[in-house]
């Protein structure tokens, strides 16, 4: 039995928090397995934190930013989708299926190096049915500019024209700005370095969002390029952050009222 499946057998399906309490378990799990960082179990609690004021769904701001990030990388010449520890704990049969249908490879890129980390994500990818998998080979990497950090360790990242970086750490966005890649982020905090530097920001919980973005690459790639082209035209990164700024004031605000109605006191 693995330890997954321990934790399952602790929790019953009928609790009220079971959907959340399954992932925090994916990512102990993952960590025990080498493939989540220490700090992946922190970043995750911020990033809950964070979905608890969003209401926990994918608000309609996010789905305009799933949208344009779709036809971004349609329209993209090499893209590229960025898997780092927690991605690859929390979906990886999903983050294959949409690799396959929008055909943009992975690429395993981690901030904290820990020997056996990147082999673990390779395992677990490979399960999931990815077949080229980059990042995995030292011979094969390079050094990005501008970058101090273990991300900057690349293989067909250096010479990609856009970049999709899932929970990231804050200091990489900029480094991919700076050398005139477009970047699509997914983070659930809507004020973080990364949401606020990259060119498209879901703000959303990356088990929400790569089911929506496969779903949207289903539908998106039937249009053809000048209807991606005013997609991705229409959308304001700095006025949808904003937007999503104000639905958190607006969920807080009615939870004012709402959080209490069934409490009997
Ligand atoms: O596997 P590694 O070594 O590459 O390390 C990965 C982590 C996530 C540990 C590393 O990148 C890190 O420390 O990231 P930060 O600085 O904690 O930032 C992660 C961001 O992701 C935070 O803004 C969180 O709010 C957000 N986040 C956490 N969980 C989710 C999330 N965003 C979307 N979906 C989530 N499930």
């Amino acid at each position: 039995m693995t330890s997954n499946e321990d934790q399952d057998h602790m929790v019953p399906k009928s609790h009220p928090r079971y959907e959340s309490i399954k992932y925090r378990h994916k990512i102990i799990d993952g960590m025990k397995n080498l493939v989540v960082a220490e700090a992946g179990l922190i970043a995750h609690g911020r990033g809950e934190c964070f979905d608890y004021i969003l209401g926990e769904k994918t608000t309609e701001t996010a789905k305009k930013a799933i949208e344009a990030a779709v036809a971004s990388i349609l329209l993209a010449d090499r893209p590229i989708i960025s898997v780092n520890g927690n991605v690859a704990a929390l979906v990886p049969d999903e983050l294959v299926i949409l690799s396959n249908i929008l055909n943009t490879p992975l690429e395993i890129n981690l901030f904290y190096h820990k020997k056996g980390r990147i082999n673990a994500i390779k395992k677990v990818l490979q399960k999931a049915g990815a077949s080229v998998i980059y990042g995995t080979d030292p011979k094969k990497m390079i050094d990005l500019n501008g970058l101090d950090s273990n991300r900057k360790k690349v293989e067909f990242i250096a010479n990609a024209d856009l970049v999709m970086v899932p929970l990231e750490d804050g200091d990489r966005t900029e480094a991919l700005k700076k050398l005139n890649k477009k970047v699509i982020a997914v983070d659930l905090n809507p004020l973080s370095r990364t949401a606020i530097w990259a060119d498209i920001t879901i703000v959303d919980n990356i088990v929400r969002t790569i089911p929506e973005m496969i779903k949207a690459a289903q539908k998106l790639k039937k249009l053809d390029k000048t209807k991606l082209e005013m997609i991705v035209n229409n959308f304001n990164n700095k006025l949808n952050i904003q937007n999503t700024l104000n639905l958190i004031l607006e969920y807080i605000e009615k939870q004012k009222e709402n959080a209490f109605a069934a409490v009997k006191f």
